[in-house]
């Protein structure tokens, strides 16, 4: 089972394979994280985006890194809901999100996958319960996976997932 953990930071300084961006479906960069990724990517990024776009809200598409500093190899490009009151499958279109990321990271041999907040800024999913969603499907997601880091750009992000964690496994796990 891959082992969960919980930082706060930011994505692109990030010691691992493979970070996933929240994305829009045409994979040419945005703003918030997207917007991070690809300043620090370079703009290989986007071109390398729109050659594989569409990306349909809850798949995920990888890409090289480009410019992102090593170990990082991969970039994840995946597409969260957009929040429009949670009658309309926003949820389940989140939880694919993590599911699919963490299958394009296992397709690419990553070890060690960091995740933003995904859909929680412009999207405007409410914040605890996409950090509730983001950790219960990562745990019950199989994969080759062997860390899976949790990414919070603000203290309130890192409290909503260190008690999604708590709650998950009740404590004794790393966070
Ligand atoms: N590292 C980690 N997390 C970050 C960083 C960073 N450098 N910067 C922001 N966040 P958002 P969305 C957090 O809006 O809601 C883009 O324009 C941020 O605090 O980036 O899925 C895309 O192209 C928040 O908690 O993504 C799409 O059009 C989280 O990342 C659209 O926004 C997600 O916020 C996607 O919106």
């Amino acid at each position: 089972m891959a082992t969960i953990e919980v930082v706060l930071g930011d994505i692109t300084r990030q010691d691992v394979d493979a970070i996933v961006t929240a994305a829009n479906e045409s994979l040419l960069g945005g703003g918030g994280v997207d917007g991070a990724i690809h300043r620090a990517a370079g703009p290989r990024l986007a071109q390398a985006g729109s050659a594989i776009a569409p990306c349909d809200p809850g798949d995920a598409k990888a890409t090289q890194a480009f410019d992102l500093d090593p170990p990082v190899r991969h970039v994840i490009h995946t597409v969260g809901p957009v929040w429009e009151g949670g009658a309309y499958g926003e949820a389940e279109v989140l939880a694919s999100c993590y599911r699919r990321s963490l299958q394009v990271a296992d397709e690419l041999r990553a070890r060690t996958v960091a995740f933003p907040a995904i859909a929680t800024g412009v999207y405007g999913f409410p914040p605890g319960e996409a950090a509730r969603i983001a950790v219960s499907t990562v745990r019950r997601t199989p994969t080759a996976v062997t860390t899976i880091r949790l990414v919070a750009f603000d203290e309130a992000t890192h409290e909503l997932y260190t008690a999604a964690l708590h709650d998950e496994i009740g404590g004794d796990g790393p966070c």
